[in-house]
């Protein structure tokens, strides 16, 4: 036998950072995240579970396809930036983010944000009638039309079902969310080395956490293939948000000031 067992090199692995970060530092990471993610997701599991089969009509749907441009980029707006306050109490959350510089915790929320969110967005995906919570209620990609976005909402629907498969549990999603917000190649970044000693703690709780619930470095692995993913929907977010604001520059002036300052 070459390799030893996983949870040997697990074992091996957490044992030779142990001078660094005990197992004891790991589970008070670990509590920390989770805490911080369950009291900042905005809905609960069970708020959630309770909304299921809360879904918009045929005809709800019908007149939001018919809303305008501008309206219906100016709700989802709204609802982003709704969420994204979620995200940054997230982040003010996370032991050692706030001893960061100011500089560095705004270029990590900014280059983050809605990375964190197309993370939490598992929870509010139903993926037996692929619909995504909107405003109280589940709706489906079509319902969002009006957008004229057809590309960037199917590759939202895309990756919320991929993640959905995964099944991650909280915990998972916490610390993932956490590593992703705590990324030290942001760029701009004035003391990386302190970011990416967080992010490796994280890391290490994650690491821990899958091996804990019986989980492996493949599902790690495919954690992390997502990445890709996600990086072009922030990129292709970015390429719709500045078309829309050449058509529509007064609507994109009202948009909610740190949604514009985020995507800015
Ligand atoms: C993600 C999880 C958060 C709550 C939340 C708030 C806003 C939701 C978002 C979730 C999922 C994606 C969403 C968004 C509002 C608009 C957007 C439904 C549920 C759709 C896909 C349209 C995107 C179009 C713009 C980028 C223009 O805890």
């Amino acid at each position: 036998q070459l390799l030893p067992e996983p949870s040997l090199l697990t074992h091996t692995l957490l044992g030779a950072l142990s001078d660094d970060c005990s197992l004891l530092d790991i589970e008070r990471i670990t509590q920390n995240v989770v805490k911080s993610h369950i009291e900042t997701c905005q809905y609960s599991t069970e708020e959630l579970k309770r909304l299921t089969w809360n879904l918009y009509t045929p005809e709800e749907t019908r007149s939001f396809q018919l809303k305008s441009a501008e309206w219906m980029w100016q709700q989802c707006a709204v609802h982003i930036t709704n969420a994204i306050q979620y995200v940054v109490e997230f982040a003010k959350r996370i032991s050692g983010f706030m001893d960061l510089c100011q500089n560095d915790q705004i270029i990590l929320l900014k280059a983050g944000c809605l990375e964190v969110l197309l993370i939490r967005m598992c929870r509010a995906y139903n993926s037996t009638n692929n619909t995504l919570f909107f405003n109280g209620k589940f709706a489906s990609p079509q319902f969002f039309k009006a957008l004229g976005c057809d590309d960037l909402v199917n590759a939202i629907f895309e990756l919320a079902k991929s993640l959905c498969r995964l099944q991650l549990s909280e915990e998972e999603m916490a610390l993932f969310s956490a590593a992703i917000l705590l990324s030290p190649d942001r760029p701009w970044l004035t003391e990386s080395q302190q970011v990416q000693k967080l992010q490796e703690k994280i890391y290490l709780a994650l690491q821990h956490s899958l091996h804990m619930g019986g989980g492996s470095q493949e599902k790690l692995d495919k954690m992390a293939s997502k990445l890709p993913q996600m990086k072009s929907i922030c990129n292709l977010h970015i390429d719709k948000l500045e078309f829309f604001r050449l058509l529509h520059p007064e609507t994109a002036f009202s948009f909610p000031p740190l949604y514009r300052e985020v995507f800015g």
